[in-house]
């Protein structure tokens, strides 16, 4: 297979052998978040697809993660960045439930590498620990990602939970995840919080989001 394709088919395969050699003859050809968002990414999806329609189980679902892992911190210090931090600290957690934390990763990257702190508290995190984490570290902003319908519903009582506690308007939050729309955060989910929340469809909008909310 060419280079390209043969990079998304490691994804799918969760094949990890020569994975470094063949990343290095990609970044020849093209930037590193090229890479992931053009090739890694594209095998996530059939992953996804695959594993969605029962055709690929959740140990290879797990190899390809790993693989997809492993290349996104093989690429990460490639990266173009200004890592002097300082613009505003955002902290990011995957929601109670939750052990997705691909997509969160890559925003801690993207924004990181973006002039902002970040203080990433891992997968499973429960309202009272992010909200722990908030007030520890001063942040300016919350990050909540989740990928199961389910953790809809928990970012939905998240926020309801930081409106009772009367700190919505102190904390803007930015919601990501494969399960949530555009339309539940904007109209639903911002008709409850009292606070700024707002939806990020990738990384990149995660970080133009808090670019407007720090400027
Ligand atoms: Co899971 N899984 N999984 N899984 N898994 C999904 C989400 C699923 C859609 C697959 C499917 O059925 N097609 C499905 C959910 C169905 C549903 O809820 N209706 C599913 C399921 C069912 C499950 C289990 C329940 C399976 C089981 O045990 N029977 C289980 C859940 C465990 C749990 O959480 N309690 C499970 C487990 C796993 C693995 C552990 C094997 C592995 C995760 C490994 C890991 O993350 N460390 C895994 C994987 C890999 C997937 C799929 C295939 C790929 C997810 C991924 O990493 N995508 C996924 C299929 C899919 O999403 N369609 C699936 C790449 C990643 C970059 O994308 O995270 O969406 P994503 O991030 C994007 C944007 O969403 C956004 O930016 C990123 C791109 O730039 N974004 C943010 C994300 N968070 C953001 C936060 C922001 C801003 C943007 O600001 C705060």
């Amino acid at each position: 297979l060419p280079l390209f394709e043969r990079l998304e088919r490691r994804i799918v395969d969760g094949e990890r052998n020569g994975l470094e050699a063949d990343l290095d003859a990609a970044m020849a050809e093209k930037p590193p978040l090229g890479i992931i968002n053009e090739n890694l990414l594209a095998g996530m999806k059939v992953v996804g697809e695959l594993f969605g329609s029962g055709q690929m189980q959740l140990p290879f679902v797990l190899q390809s993660a790993e693989v997809m892992k492993a290349a996104v911190a093989y690429l990460e210090p490639h990266m173009e960045k200004d890592d002097s931090g300082g613009k505003g600290k955002l902290l990011l957690a995957t929601v109670k439930g939750d052990v997705h934390d691909i997509g969160k990763n890559l925003v801690d990257i993207i924004v990181s590498n973006n002039g902002y702190d970040v203080v990433n508290i891992g997968i499973k995190q429960p309202i009272n620990a992010i909200l722990e984490a908030a007030e520890e570290h001063k942040v300016d902003a919350i990050g909540m990602s989740g990928l199961l319908v389910k953790s809809t519903v928990i970012m939905k009582d998240n926020l309801e939970e930081m409106n009772s506690r009367g700190i919505a308007e102190k904390y803007p939050v930015l919601l990501g995840g494969a399960a949530l729309t555009r339309s539940y955060v904007e109209h639903d989910l911002d008709e409850l919080y009292q606070g700024d929340v707002r939806y990020a469809k990738d990384a990149f909008e995660g970080l133009h989001l808090m670019d407007r909310l720090m400027s």
